[in-house]
């Protein structure tokens, strides 16, 4: 067990020291601190240092993300000294603030305590800020992808006002005891109502969405140690929202809706009125985070980012690993670079992993 953790931790701190431009003594001495470390107590801990740049290079090392051109610019919250369900929660909604900023939004991951034997912090939340999801009689409201977390929080006492964007409580457990859960107050919450620049009526769909992405089950692995609980952010490319969580059919479903207010012949899939409805969805999307001053990218902005990263990658003797099923948008992806690309998967640690489902 720990020599397979001594030889992650090895391979990390050689990396990560040779990437700061450490020494060879700096890099020995650090070793043979972390294996005695290791040889006494079974685990060993990271300098700040070590979790920051083991932070960004799990970014950088994420196949699925178009957004690695700023890996370097991400701000790491140290919360490894945090003990109780409080004060995780006081640790998230600073995060929220902090990441938020009013619009201007800045990518930032906060680090709990990692897993130790059979004791790990985990937050049951998908993203911190998601919409629920009820399956009524007479139908679905809300979130679909939401329904099962949902039920969670509905049988740990919480109740939602049924509606179609009710923000759900953030929900944290610490080594398997009973979850607390903490509803997020309003003026922690950033949300973009929808309309469109020339579509007057579009704003009577009554839609919106949040403003920032907290991913928050994923595992952080960085040499050999599990951060179970490290949510992390950055800002949307427009087409999550308008090409998938507003038109999936199994999510909310709009794209009929929008169809019909635009008059479109939606019997005939000829017509390509889907293909019509989402540009203008997601023209509306873009229009309203600009005109709302919240960060969002477009998808052929981000792509050009990405060639960008894939560029400063060559230049640092490494290449982009990533997974193309993934990096292409969702619209439109033979118009960008990103299709007409190939590239290996292979998943390089540091790294950003899914875990068991807490719940
Ligand atoms: C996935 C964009 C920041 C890590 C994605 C996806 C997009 C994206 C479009 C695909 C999502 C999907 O199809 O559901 C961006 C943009 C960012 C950003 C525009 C702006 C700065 C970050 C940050 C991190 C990160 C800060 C971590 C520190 C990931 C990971 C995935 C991902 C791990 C895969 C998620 C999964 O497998 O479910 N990103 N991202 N991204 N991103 Fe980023
Ligand atoms: N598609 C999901 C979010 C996945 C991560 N996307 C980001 N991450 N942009 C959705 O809610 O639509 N990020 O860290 O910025």
């Amino acid at each position: 067990m720990s020599t397979g953790l001594w030889q992650e931790a090895e391979t990390f701190i050689r990396q990560c020291y040779v990437e700061l431009g450490k020494s060879n003594e700096q890099i020995d001495e650090r070793l043979r601190e972390v294996k005695e470390l290791i040889d006494r107590t079974g685990t060993y801990h990271h300098t700040y240092e070590e979790l920051e740049y083991g932070a960004k290079v799990a970014w950088r090392n994420s196949n699925r993300c178009i957004g690695r051109l700023f890996w370097e610019g991400l701000k790491v919250f140290d919360q490894r000294n945090i003990e109780d369900e409080e004060g995780i929660r006081n640790a998230l909604l600073t995060h929220m603030d902090y990441a938020t900023n009013g619009g201007k939004i800045r990518s930032t991951i906060s680090i709990f305590k990692p897993k130790r034997q059979d004791k790990e912090i985990r937050i049951w939340n998908h993203q911190l800020v998601r919409y629920a999801g009820y399956e009524e009689e007479y139908g679905m409201v809300g979130d679909p992808a939401s329904v099962e977390f949902t039920k969670k929080c509905q049988e740990l006492g919480w109740r939602g006002e049924g509606g179609r964007f009710d923000v759900l409580p953030l929900v944290i457990q610490i080594d398997g005891r009973q979850p607390k859960w903490f509803d997020i107050p309003k003026e922690k919450l950033l949300e973009v109502s929808l309309h469109h620049p020339d579509y007057e009526w579009f704003e009577d769909l009554g839609l919106k969405w949040y403003a920032v992405p907290f991913i928050s089950d994923m595992c952080l692995e960085i040499g050999g140690l599990d951060y179970t609980a490290a949510p992390f952010n950055g800002w949307y490319m427009g087409t999550e929202i308008g090409a998938r969580n507003l038109a999936d059919e199994f999510r909310y479903n709009l794209l009929p809706t929008v169809a019909e207010a635009m008059g479109l012949d939606t019997n005939r899939n000829s017509s390509l009125w889907k293909d019509r409805a989402l540009v203008e969805l997601n023209q509306a999307v873009l229009y309203s985070y600009k005109a709302a001053k919240v960060s969002i990218v477009d998808h052929h902005t981000a792509a050009q980012q990405f060639q960008l990263f894939q560029n400063k990658e060559v230049k640092c003797g490494r290449e982009a690993t990533g997974d193309w099923t993934w990096l292409i948008p969702p619209m439109s992806p033979a118009a960008t670079n990103i299709f007409h690309q190939s590239f290996e998967d292979r998943m390089d640690t540091p790294n950003y992993f899914y875990q068991e489902k807490a719940f």
